[in-house]
Order: C-alpha cells, then structure tokens, then sequence
C-alpha cells in the first residue's frame, strides 16, 4: 500500500513517520509520503488560498497548486494499482467505521487531500474524478478545523489491517466491531488491587465459564454504550442464554426509566 498525504501542514502527520509507521514501513507493506502544498505554490509567499468568488465568510484553497500535486502522486502511483483512490476528508463525506477501513486495506495507493480553510476549489475535485476514484469521507459528527487530524486516524485504522504490516493479526479478529458486539473486560495481575477483585470466575480455570462470563459482559456493555449495535446485531447470532440476559436487561432498563420518572414527578411536587 502506498500512502500519498498532501497537507499545508506536513508535520502533523510527522508522527506517523516514526511510530506505528515505521514498523509497517519495515515490513515493505506500506510506503507513506507526505507532499507540502506550498512546495507547488510559486509566488513569493507560496500563496495556496484567495477569497472565493462571489462573495463571503473565509478563504478558498486554489486549484492550482492542488493540480500539480495530484499530478505528481499520480506520477508516483504503483505500477501494480488500478485507479488510485482520492480520499477527502469533509464532515460532509460518508462516515468511515471499521467496515470501510477493512476496504481501504485493500487498496494499492491511496492519496488524501485534507483542505484547510472554507475547502478546494470545487474545479480541483471535478477534473480529479477523471485520474482517481474521489471519496469525502468523515470521520464522525463533529467539526475539525482541517482534516489533518482525520487522515492520521484513517491511516492507523487501516495500516493494522494490512495483512503483514502489524506483529499481532490473531488480536484482529476478536476486537470490538468486528464481531458486532464491544469487547469484554479484560484483567490482569495482582488479583487485588485497591480492594478490588478480579472477577473469581477468570481464576476458576473453567474455559466454558469463562467463554460465557466474557460474552454476557459484551452484551451487558453493549447494550449500555451501543444500543444501535444491540438492534444491529444478526438475530440469528443471539443463542438462548444471550436472549435471556437482554430480556433481563430490558426489564431492568424499564424499571429504572420508571423509577425515574416517577423521582421526576415527586420533585415536580
Ligand atoms: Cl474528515 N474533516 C473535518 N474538517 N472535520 C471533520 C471530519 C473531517 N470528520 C469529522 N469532522
């Protein structure tokens, strides 16, 4: 895979050149450049902004230094790749989830064009769906001042999923989000710490206990941070002692909202 960023601001993404990065890098699995905007800005003040035609709040990112360095990332696409893949991060994109990062693993060359200010002059965007495949991609429902900051976390979420580029894969396959449920707790030595005990059951040895304790937290943690996940999650996948415990959530649930409201009323007075 190779990784194109250009970016007015190259060094935040420094830090990916030296920790994750580095090791995937070792492995030959993942190649990572960072292009300077202003490196293809050639006025005296290497200028990459102008106000936008016909009036308004901010500045535009201009075409022209964008053109040449979607130039030169396509003049350094791989041999081996088909039409590189044009990320721009915009919280007006599709959201990126665990899904969309397993997809990118694919990919032989992916180049992002984070923007700063009011965003790239539109024209940049339409002649670039002739060269790549554009994406706008968000990563969630909230506002950054750029999309530095976006591009670092697409690029960690997706290098680890580069078979061969991370120490680990056996760890891929049971973490959050990719079973549909959040992950159990996990707990390690001393068993007492500040007054506080393991769960006995993780010292029991049983295997089949164990298997079911970490489940029934998954399902009691999602159904408290994730609802939407719980709703989502395949029926089929429920087995019984899975659909016992949601019933008895769902009956604990109800009793505290009715709790609830009746403290609400007694206060109401
Ligand atoms: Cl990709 N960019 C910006 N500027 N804000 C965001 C975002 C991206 N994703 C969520 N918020």
């Amino acid at each position: 895979m190779r990784f194109d960023v250009i970016t007015i601001f190259p060094e935040y993404l420094a830090p990916l050149e030296l920790s994750l990065m580095g090791k995937a890098r070792e492995s030959g699995k993942v190649d990572l450049h960072l292009t300077n905007l202003r490196d293809f800005a050639f006025d005296r003040h290497k200028t990459v902004d102008d106000t936008p035609y016909g009036g308004g709040a901010g500045m535009v990112m201009k075409p022209e230094p964008w053109g040449l360095a979607l130039d030169q990332a396509l003049a350094n696409s791989p041999a081996s790749a088909r039409e590189p893949l044009l990320i721009v991060p915009s919280p007006a994109g599709a959201v990126f989830n665990q899904q969309m990062a397993y997809d990118l693993a694919e990919e032989d060359h992916i180049v992002f064009a984070p923007a700063r200010y009011e965003g790239i002059d539109e024209r940049v965007l339409d002649w670039a769906e002739t060269e790549f495949r554009v994406l706008p991609v968000s990563i969630g429902d909230y506002v950054l001042y750029g999309g530095e900051v976006a591009v670092m976390v697409m690029i960690e979420a997706i290098t680890r999923l580069i078979p061969g580029a991370m120490g680990n894969p056996e760890s891929l396959a049971e973490e959050s989000h990719t079973g549909g449920l959040l992950e159990y707790p996990v707990y390690t030595k001393p068993a007492t710490w500040r007054d506080e005990e393991v769960p006995p059951v993780l010292l029991s040895g049983n295997h089949g206990a164990i298997a079911r304790w970490r489940r029934d937290e998954q399902i009691k943690r999602t159904f408290a941070r994730r609802p939407d996940m719980v709703k989502a999650y395949p029926a089929e996948n429920w087995d019984k002692k899975d659909r016992k415990l949601l019933q008895e959530l769902h009956t604990e649930q109800k009793a505290a909202k009715k709790a609830e409201r009746e403290a609400e009323l007694s206060s109401e007075g």
